[in-house]
């Protein structure tokens, strides 16, 4: 089988699969393995999940010879914890480095998958696991200028290896979300000037990040089979009770205590997982916003700056940032905002950025913009599945998936994380290790049956996408204009993609759907006619 992608995703399909026999290769763009991590080494660039529990549960050896230095890791950190895997499962030798998959077709004589490649080599295969992840089809700058542009710049998912810097030079960053929050800080720390261009303001909860002391360390390892069965039932992978009362159902005294104790012990769910309305009520949810808005108050020392960088929408609806500093660099000497809603950026010039008031002078322009997320890696291929149909037309509405893990129309092929599945609304690693057993499972059982392709039914599919759509259609989600939606890419069709029912409830449906003999696929031994699809099994 071939496996896309030497990500947290890929790296553990070939790890499972190769054990449970099978003959895999991973085909990486890369020239290391890691993924996102590989790829986003801008200065900053760390995790919103703990690194206690943002890293495999696989292998208790791993677990025990591992150790974080922080509670939230840094891009480095995670990176070489991704090379240790890659070495200590001795996962390079099936690992094809500097290797892009451009095309994909089902043979459906064969029942088998011909990949194409960048580099013009082909592979034939049985099975297709795509571990391309959510967040690495980058979103390149269109700005009108920017040939024209004489000094430096850098997107930051294609951050050059050796570092930039940043030192005695006139800098820009365009873009707030969570990447530019991150590397605001560590860029205004160096350079001589930073201009933030900032379109729409982002809410931010403090990481209060720190290092891990061996104590702390030993205690989460005694009872880590505890903590990762808490997070695999979670809502988003993370190892904390859900709330249990409504935002009202305690005085307003009780829900501010409880938001600033969330404040103070930090991450992404500071004040979402204080009540159990939080993306359901709008009233609740203005609550926490409200609370938010007031630090970003305290914290920028001038009320016009303050004012700029305060966020009216809903609080969560779009990923809420995580930062270390960043409202705090505001009142640094060296740092102007710029509000792109007042003065919009009109080109970009041989010196600078030119805005509709005034024209900025640089060095270095830092591109914090984004990903076409969840679909954009995948779309990024050629997929042509049964009858020469393509993803993209498959998708033309939006993306279509049964557990969000396969296509109808595409046999044999399998998405790690994909639309459809909780994904980037949970803790990757967790939601990436139930992906893979489930399709490892699935795929040792299928040769066991003798099945050659195997094959989400297209009413299944329509159930699937009917039930994703009404879950999110139930929250505050689809109100905002965020990637979740599709939103930051013009054209995109606009579908809240991940699944909003949470991780424990997504891992019951899929053990579901394979306990009752993979409930909603069919598979075949043979050529499927065009009379009807042979079964080997109901
Ligand atoms: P995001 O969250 O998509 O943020 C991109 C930012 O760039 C956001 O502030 C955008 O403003 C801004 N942007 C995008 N295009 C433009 C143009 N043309 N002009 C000005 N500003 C622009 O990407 P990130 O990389 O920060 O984070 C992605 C995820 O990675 C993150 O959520 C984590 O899960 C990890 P806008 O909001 O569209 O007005």
């Amino acid at each position: 089988m071939i496996i896309v992608g030497a990500g947290f995703s890929g790296l553990y399909a070939l790890h499972r699969l190769r054990s449970l026999g099978f003959s895999a290769r991973v085909l990486e763009r890369g020239d290391g393995v890691g993924g996102t991590w590989f790829w986003n080494r801008y200065p900053g660039a760390r995790c919103d999940i703990e690194s206690v529990d943002y890293c495999y549960s696989f292998s208790e050896e791993l677990l025990d010879e591992w150790r974080w230095s922080e509670r939230y890791p840094a891009q480095p950190e995670i990176l070489s914890y991704l090379d240790h895997v890659a070495d200590r499962f001795d996962l390079r030798r099936e690992i094809q480095l500097e290797t892009e998959v451009t095309r994909m077709e089902f043979d459906e004589d064969a029942s088998r998958w011909l990949v194409d490649t960048e580099q013009g080599e082909r592979f034939a295969c049985r099975w297709c696991v795509m571990a391309v992840g959510n967040l690495s089809s980058v979103k390149r700058p269109s700005f009108a200028g920017l040939d024209d542009f004489r000094g430096e710049w850098f997107h930051t998912a294609r951050w050059p290896h050796d570092g930039v810097d940043f030192a005695g030079r006139s800098v820009a960053v365009i873009g707030t979300g969570s990447t530019g929050i991150q590397a605001i800080p560590q860029i205004a720390a160096q350079a001589e000037q930073l201009y933030v261009f900032q379109r729409t303001p982002n809410y931010s909860m403090p990481a209060q990040n720190r290092p891990l002391e061996p104590e702390e360390l030993a205690e989460i390892r005694r009872n880590y089979v505890e903590r990762r069965q808490l997070a695999k039932q979670s809502e988003a992978g993370v190892p904390f009770p859900a709330p249990d009362k409504g935002a009202f159902e305690v005085t307003p005294a009780e829900r501010r205590r409880m938001y600033e104790e969330g404040w103070r012990r930090g991450g992404i769910n500071s004040l979402s997982y204080a009540f159990t309305d939080f993306f359901t009520s709008h009233a609740a949810n203005s609550t926490a916003a409200e609370f938010a808005r007031q630090r970003i108050r305290e914290i920028v020392r001038d009320p016009d700056v303050a004012e700029t960088l305060t966020p009216y929408q809903h609080i969560g609806t779009k990923r809420t940032c995580v930062d270390i500093g960043y409202f705090e660099t505001y009142n640094r000497p060296n740092v102007q905002l710029i509000d792109l809603r007042r003065e919009p950026i009109e080109r970009i010039t041989a010196r600078g950025v030119r805005t509709s008031a005034d024209e900025y002078l640089l060095d270095c322009i830092v591109f914090a913009i984004g990903f076409d997320a969840m679909t954009g890696a995948l779309l990024d291929i050629d997929i042509r599945g049964r009858g020469g149909e393509t993803l993209r037309e498959h998708w033309a509405d939006g993306p279509r998936t049964y557990l969000g893990l396969a296509v109808s129309g595409f046999p044999n092929m399998f998405v790690v994380t994909g639309p459809g599945s909780p994904s980037v609304l949970s803790n990757m690693v967790v939601s990436i290790e139930q992906h893979v057993d489930w399709i490892s499972d699935c795929i040792a059982e299928m040769r066991r049956r003798g099945a050659r392709w195997f094959e989400a039914t297209s009413g299944a599919e329509a159930g699937w996408v009917d039930h994703v759509n009404e879950l999110a259609d139930a929250t505050l989600y689809p109100l905002a204009t965020s990637w979740y939606l599709g939103a930051n890419i013009p054209g995109k069709p606009r579908v809240f993609m991940p699944y909003v029912g949470g991780c424990g409830t997504y891992r019951q449906k899929c053990d579901e759907v394979a306990r009752r003999g993979y409930h909603g696929f069919r598979l075949g031994a043979g050529r499927q006619t065009a009379a009807g699809r042979e079964q080997v099994t109901a």
